[in-house]
């Protein structure tokens, strides 16, 4: 800046000297007593024309002073400006429990002292640009390597990254999986649905109106059929409901559709209970498939830990958030496998828990999602046939729940209609994809679900599949989210252990 001064002056200096007194005179000489006269040289015209430049060169000086104060008050707004946002920087992410600091760059650790669990005052989650469908970005997250990011799509905002797993990664992580040993992904009904019922205490009708999504007076069979998805995690075809309405009689008018009279005659648990009598095969639940869940914090193997890091840089978020996440949750689908179209969460109300969170919010709700707002997903193998991760409405124009299931088309299906959906992904061994699951709130927190995150496993046709997941869980109740990392910085104190550990996933799993 004093540089630029200095500049000023001396261009000042280039400039013609003052005029003098005498010729501020001339200008009446070239007044209208000057049109008067019968003859007048071409010599007085120059200097008539020459004046009023002269004239201002006398108000340069003024006009001088004026640019420069500017000049200088520009300087000082500019300099303040830089100062504001390096000292915001500075401060704003600065996350209780943290181990880094929460500058929304995964690359930079810094410290921060031992007992540490000042509330920030503002907080940001960084979230990259996808910027336009094939977009590709270059990426440096491991000292011998740039991978490349492409964005498939923009709703939900997707991305994949081929190779960002090495063939011997993959190896370790499906091996260290196969050892810890894996369990069934889903038992034939969840339980503690009724429960959910019997706390909010609702009416048939009251039911009956949450079923009726239209509001049409009328159970569609799409109404039902994904109801029953949730409820019983009991994958039901259109067929499969004309086979229970005629098995219980339900629907005696024969039009397809249950009345509010027709539904008060079902007991809550008719279908569940049709359908145990009937038998349920693997094919036919929401998911079919195996797996299990490896620890990645201090003392797992330098591969888990390294991916765990790797993820941290590829998404931007602070280490705490990625820290405190769900394990690792290895999957293995055999032939015939599948996984029917779903979201990773919930959607969020304001009675809403997370789960991780939920010690922390000393929350009684009945209201718990898994919060988790990036879902990375990794291929350990590539599939002979099928097996694809589908997106059945990305970048869709539009997202109406109940246009996914018409004309016998069940766009959730992932046993019979993947070919029908907006995008696929081609399992490839060491390649990742992943996504936003919810969007932004607009101020830089976590907001609703993205709707068109919805996604499935298509059915391996060939062969066996093998993938990976990695949840980064973040509470959309930021003062929530905040007071848990406090909470698990002070435990971590009081133990005074290597790493801040979550207070839920981890306990629920054995270490390897
Ligand atoms: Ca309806
Ligand atoms: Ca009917």
């Amino acid at each position: 800046m004093p540089q630029l001064s200095v500049q000023f002056f001396q261009k000042t200096d280039e400039d013609p000297p003052c005029i003098r007194e005498a010729d501020l005179k001339r200008p009446e000489d070239c007044s209208g007593n000057a049109r008067d006269r019968d003859m007048e040289s071409q010599e007085s015209v120059n200097k008539c024309e020459r004046v009023p430049l002269q004239k201002s060169n006398v108000c340069s000086r003024s006009y001088f002073i004026v640019v420069m104060v500017f000049f200088h008050v520009y300087i000082i707004n500019v300099i303040a400006l830089l100062l504001y946002v390096h000292y915001n920087n500075g401060s704003e992410a600065e996350f209780p429990g943290s181990s880094q600091g929460f500058t929304g760059s995964g690359d930079t650790h810094r410290s921060v002292p031992k007992g540490h669990t000042r509330a920030p005052t503002q907080h940001f989650l960084p979230r990259l640009e996808g910027l336009r469908v094939g977009h590709v970005q270059k990426l440096s997250l491991v000292s011998d390597k740039v991978h490349e990011m492409r964005t498939l799509s923009l709703k939900p905002l997707l991305f994949e990254i081929p190779d960002f797993l090495s063939e011997e990664e993959c190896r370790v992580v499906l091996q260290l999986a196969q050892l810890k040993g894996l369990m069934e992904s889903q038992v034939m009904v969840l339980e503690g649905q009724d429960d959910l019922t019997e706390q909010l205490n609702l009416s048939p009708e009251e039911i009956f109106s949450l079923l009726d999504l239209n509001q049409d007076g009328q159970l569609q069979p799409q109404e039902i059929l994904t109801h029953s998805r949730v409820r019983d995690g009991i994958w039901l075809t259109p067929e499969n409901l004309r086979e229970i309405y005629a098995g219980l009689n339900a629907d005696p008018d024969g039009n397809g559709l249950l009345s509010l009279e027709e539904f008060r005659h079902l007991s809550s648990d008719a279908f569940q209970r049709f359908l145990q009598q009937r038998g349920v095969k693997r094919s036919q639940l929401v998911r079919n498939s195996r797996h299990t869940w490896l620890y990645q914090g201090p003392g797992s193997h330098h591969i888990l830990q390294d991916l765990r890091k790797r993820v941290t840089r590829l998404t931007k978020l602070p280490s705490a958030l990625v820290e405190l996440s769900e394990p690792l949750q290895v999957v293995h689908y055999e032939q015939g496998g599948h996984y029917h179209a779903h979201y990773d969460s919930g959607p969020i109300y304001p009675e809403t828990v997370c789960t991780h969170t939920r010690l922390a919010s000393n929350s009684s709700s009945p209201f718990e999602t898994s919060c988790r707002y990036i879902t990375v997903l990794f291929y350990l193998n590539s599939v002979e046939g099928g097996g694809e991760t589908t997106f059945p409405v990305a970048d869709n124009r539009t997202y109406e729940e109940v246009s996914l299931i018409q004309n016998n088309v069940d766009l959730l299906d992932t046993r019979k209609n993947c070919d029908k959906g907006n995008l696929r992904v081609k399992p490839t061994r060491g390649k990742a994809v992943f996504w936003y699951n919810y969007l932004s709130d607009g101020r830089g927190w976590v907001g609703e679900l993205d709707e068109y995150s919805l996604h499935g496993g298509c059915v391996v046709a060939s062969g066996t599949k093998w993938v990976a997941n990695n949840w980064i869980n973040v509470d959309p109740d930021y003062q929530r989210q905040a007071h848990y990392q406090e909470m698990v910085s002070q435990k971590h104190q009081a133990e005074d252990s290597p790493e801040p550990r979550p207070m839920q996933h981890s306990d629920a799993h054995i270490d390897l």
